[in-house]
């Protein structure tokens, strides 16, 4: 099993896509291990994105990211992080395909609603920046007997 981290953005919060994101996750078949609503510090923002800090862009990533709570989560579930960044879409909202999140609730590549971990190893570093080890949360779900093969 794999663990993936995924944020609602300042903006997926404040449309009141919490929910709906939630939703799609849980009816995937991923179990959600830690979440929590939170205004994220600079230094945790530069953190999560340090392979942009030299981007143009950056200034306002950061900007953008600190405008409004952030919800974040960690889930997991077989090839979550591959799975979850396919569920996400392309970072462009207006390329995204249909049925993908930012396919379905964006139009901005600058406000693209969420976040999500782009391979295992990003997963592990940015599970570490946001959760404690005691956050992790593990149990038993009722419906892994039969959502597995
Ligand atoms: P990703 O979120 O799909 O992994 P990245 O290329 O890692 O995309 O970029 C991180 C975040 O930076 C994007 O999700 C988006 O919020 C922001 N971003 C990326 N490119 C641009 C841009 O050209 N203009 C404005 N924001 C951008
Ligand atoms: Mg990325």
């Amino acid at each position: 099993m794999e663990r993936t981290f995924v944020m609602v953005k300042p903006d997926g919060v404040q449309r009141g896509l919490v929910g709906e994101i939630i939703s799609r996750f849980e009816a995937k078949g991923l179990k959600l291990a830690a979440a929590r609503l939170e205004l994220l510090a600079e230094e945790r923002v530069v953190e999560q994105y340090r392979e942009h800090l030299e981007k143009p862009f950056f200034p306002g990533l950061k900007a953008y990211i600190m405008s409004g709570p952030c919800f974040l989560t960690v889930w997991e579930g077989r090839d979550a992080v591959a799975v979850v960044r396919r569920m996400i879409g392309a970072t462009n909202p207006a390329e995204a395909a249909p049925g993908s999140i930012r396919g379905d609730f964006g139009l901005d590549i600058g406000r693209n609603v969420i976040h999500a971990s782009d391979s295992p190893a990003s997963a592990a570093r940015e599970i570490g920046i946001h959760f404690g080890p005691a956050e992790l949360i593990e149990y038993s779900k009722i419906d892994e007997p039969v959502l597995y093969e």
